[in-house]
């Protein structure tokens, strides 16, 4: 038996875009995922969020399923331009009045809520009028909009999430284009990366300054980073590996602990890695008071034989190709999950002692953990999901050692609470703990959700 420590949280984990649908609905204004979604060939088969799980009409459903499961807390994310329909100045109270609504359900079914403010659905009118994240500007409208959801939620909010993965909007938003607004450059994904980690900035010091010490909550961001394992012991590949991590996850987590992006990346990028004003890396450093991380995969790093071209389409590719100049490869006896993505249950050990390590023995709480795994459009075999029950066995097992090694991590969320909109996989991706039907909305609980549920009553398994 696995036991984990006394006050261990056990959660689960969603998005507003992937979930709510009701896109049109309740006052919403439209982000840039509902534009993207449009464009022919930048989602399987055109699918979009505009029903989704339908969870805007199914909450209370949801709520009694997470209650069933028993688990301690949920993460999920407001939608701005339910909000704040055009990004900026007016409120949408129906929008205010549907998270109310599921707050209050949650307070109610003893589940605490784990609010991220922005999971990439960025307000359309934002990046149409004002360039979005490439515009500076953006850090104020970002601290506005929080402010809102501070006040209106944080005597019941205790929880706070200011950004989800910034690498993914920055990268794979600006750089090779796979997710919204779609657009493809060397220079952007560090200038909107610049903005994001400014903007996080900024809410956590309107948090603290007005809201923290009477709401008495935590703040903190969550970053993504999957492992990199030296291909030899070699110190050119040892070298490599690391510069991998710093160029995915020091990118982001070096600003909000020490006030500045990794060196290696300051001599690689050069001029087109935006510098802190001396005010900015004041408010950044010390600005998490969590680390939250969310893992899935590790890859294998090595120093190239031959420097490395193109932006960054190369599968598994963590920061801009061209500028960190690590070669990826993987260990074919790597079973994969329907993503593509390596099982390897040991890069959640080693990531999380690299963290430990590197940024001072943080408190980390891992926000989004699990698979989608192949064969799950058949209910039957979703709902039998044996693979997916491994996986998480095999992840939370190298949390546990983690854990005993004295890596102080708190808390665990699986992603998925239930299968959702994948992004620019549309819904041929299935994550969930529970199936959906995204036809008539139906929810089942899949064999994992029961196991999961066993090893939250257990606190292990
Ligand atoms: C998360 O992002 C998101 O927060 C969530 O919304 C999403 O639904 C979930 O994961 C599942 O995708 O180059 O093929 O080796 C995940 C971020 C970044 C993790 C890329 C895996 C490497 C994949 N991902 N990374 S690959």
């Amino acid at each position: 038996m696995k036991t984990f420590p006394e006050d261990f949280l056990w959660g689960t984990a969603t998005a507003a875009y992937q979930i709510e649908g009701a896109a049109a609905e309740g006052g919403r204004g439209p982000s840039i995922w509902d534009a993207f979604a449009m464009i022919p060939g930048r989602t399987f088969e055109g699918h979009s969020g505009i029903k989704a799980c339908d969870h805007y009409h199914r909450w209370e459903e949801d709520i009694a399923l997470m209650k069933e499961m028993g688990v301690g807390c949920y993460r999920f994310s407001i939608s701005w331009s339910r909000v704040q329909p055009d990004g900026k100045g007016e409120v949408n109270e129906e929008g205010i009045a549907f998270y109310n609504k599921l707050i209050d359900g949650l307070v109610e079914a003893g589940i605490t809520p784990w609010v991220t403010l922005f999971h990439w659905d960025l307000p359309l009118a934002l990046q149409m009028e004002h360039d979005g994240l490439l515009n500076p500007e953006i850090a104020n409208r970002f601290a506005d909009y929080a402010r809102i959801c501070f006040q209106r939620f944080g005597d019941r909010v205790k929880n706070w999430i200011t950004l989800n993965e910034p690498w993914c909007s920055s990268f794979l938003g600006h750089g090779n284009g796979y997710f919204a607004p779609g657009r493809t450059c060397n220079s952007e994904p560090y200038v909107a990366a610049h903005n994001l980690l400014r903007s996080h900035a900024y809410i956590v010091d309107a948090y603290r300054k007005e809201f923290q010490k009477e709401q008495g909550g935590v703040i903190g961001i969550t970053n993504n980073c999957d492992w990199r394992e030296p291909k030899s012991d070699r110190p050119e590949d040892v070298a490599a590996a690391h510069r991998a991590l710093e160029f995915f996850l020091g990118w982001f987590a070096d600003p909000v602990y020490f006030g500045d992006y990794p060196a290696s990346m300051r001599e690689r990028v050069g001029e087109r890695l935006p510098k802190f004003t001396a005010e900015d890396a004041r408010l950044l450093k010390g600005s998490s008071d969590f680390f939250g991380l969310n893992h899935y995969t590790t890859m294998i790093a090595s120093e190239p034989a031959e420097e490395v071209h193109g932006a960054g389409d190369i599968k598994g590719n963590g920061g801009m190709m061209e500028d960190q100049q690590v070669e990826l490869s993987e260990d074919p006896s790597w079973e994969k999950t329907h993503m593509d993505w390596n099982i390897v249950p040991w890069g959640c050990r080693k990531i999380l002692e690299w963290i430990d390590k590197r940024y001072g023995h943080p408190p980390i709480y891992i926000t989004e953990n699990g698979c989608a795994m192949p064969g799950e459009d058949d209910r039957e075999v979703a709902l039998n999901d044996t693979r997916r029950v491994e996986f998480l066995k095999g992840y939370l097992e190298a949390c546990h050692q983690a854990i005993e090694n004295g890596v102080d991590l708190r808390g665990y969320m699986c992603w998925s609470m239930m299968d959702n909109f994948e992004w620019a996989l549309g819904y041929s991706r299935r994550f969930g703990l529970h199936w959906v039907d995204f036809e008539t909305g139906e929810r089942q609980p899949k064999a994992s959700a029961k196991w999961y549920s066993a090893t939250v009553k257990a606190n292990g398994f």
